[in-house]
């Protein structure tokens, strides 16, 4: 499996009860590196077409809300199938469910306040990538 890339975000849940850097040093303890990263607030609107997909779920009104809530920090990860590798480090979508050492075990609140996204496929991480960072250098 080949050197991948993958987006990240860090959810507001997390930069609010300030530990970034205890769930970057699980991304990099886990062997992906931080390659890019930056502390943003989204807009409205950013939110609304980045989770485009979940707009006709009972949810979507308090995702989108709680994701303008407070910065998210947006990262571009890389590794060895970093992709399916970020799920993995990650954990189940529901805390409850996610194994033990996974970042949702440890950090997430439950499972709308759940600490990370990373992106589903190499398709999502090609276009996450580029909503985020586009036209900018990647190191
Ligand atoms: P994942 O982030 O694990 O790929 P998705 O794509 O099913 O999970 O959901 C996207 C985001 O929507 C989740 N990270 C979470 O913040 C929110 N979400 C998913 N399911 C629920 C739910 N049942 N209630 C509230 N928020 C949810």
């Amino acid at each position: 499996m080949a050197t991948q890339r993958t987006l990240s975000i860090i959810k507001p849940d997390a930069t609010r009860r300030n530990i970034t850097g205890k769930i970057n040093a699980v991304i990099e303890e886990a062997g992906l590196a931080i390659v890019s990263q930056k502390k943003i607030y989204l807009s409205r609107r950013e939110a609304e077409i980045f989770y485009g997909e979940h707009k006709e779920r009972s949810f979507f009104g308090e995702l989108v809300e709680f994701m303008i809530s407070e910065p998210v920090v947006v990262q571009v990860l890389e590794g060895e199938n970093a992709v399916a590798k970020y799920r993995e480090v990650m954990g189940a979508t529901n805390p409850d469910d996610a194994a033990d050492g996974t970042i949702r075990k440890q950090f997430a609140n439950n499972v709308g306040e759940n600490s990370v996204h990373g992106s589903d496929s190499e398709e999502s991480a090609a276009r996450e990538i580029g909503f985020f960072f586009a036209g900018r250098e990647i190191a």
